[in-house]
């Protein structure tokens, strides 16, 4: 039987609320016994992926260098929680065939509730041009096809999502 860490991996729009989501999980994961580490896009664009844009290659390259390091984590038995948006699916195949621990996780969220929270001013920015290729708008986000837990945060709170999954991960292993 393997031994290999979760890897949680949040997938959504920009302002979708993956992160919040994701650092909410850590908690209640190391609660459950669970060695975790918390990988988000972001930071990870800051540091192991800075220089690469957002053009369809570069988001490429992002992405599988987090499932590298997922994989380094996760075969140690670190459950690693990972937010990023993740738009295309062949990204995700290429996730969930690398990773044996893969669970995903469709933060689904309209396009026009992200623009409404619009929490650094991004979605304004690509509507006016000064961002080209931004996810949703000039850049495409590719529905999941396949994804293993779904949630909603424009009609259900942080906490109900958190024990969703962890009510998800407690039928699927055990604890
Ligand atoms: C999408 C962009 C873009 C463009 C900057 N498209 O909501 P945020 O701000 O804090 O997180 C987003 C982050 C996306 O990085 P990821 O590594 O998650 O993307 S991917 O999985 O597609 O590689 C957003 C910001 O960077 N950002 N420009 N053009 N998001």
């Amino acid at each position: 039987m393997s031994n290999d860490g979760e890897v949680l991996w949040f997938t959504g729009l920009s302002g979708s609320g993956k992160s919040t989501t994701a650092r909410a999980l850590v908690e209640p994961l190391r609660v459950s016994g669970r060695k975790v580490e918390l990988l988000d896009g972001d930071e990870l664009r800051r540091t192991i992926s800075q220089g690469l844009g957002f053009s369809r290659e570069d988001r490429i390259k992002n992405v599988e260098r987090i499932v590298f390091l997922c994989k380094l984590l996760s075969r140690n038995g670190v459950t690693v929680v990972v937010s990023a948006i993740t738009p295309y699916e062949e990204m995700r195949a290429h996730a969930r065939a690398e990773l044996p621990g893969y669970v995903e996780i469709y933060v689904d969220c309209p396009l026009e509730e992200c623009e409404r929270r619009d929490v650094k001013g991004l979605y304004a920015k690509a509507r006016n041009d000064e961002i080209k290729q931004f996810t949703g708008i000039g850049d495409p986000y590719e529905m999941p096809d396949q994804p293993d837990i779904v949630i909603r945060t424009h009609v259900d709170e942080v906490e109900s999502n958190v024990s969703f999954i962890m009510d998800y991960l407690m039928t699927k292993t055990g604890r």
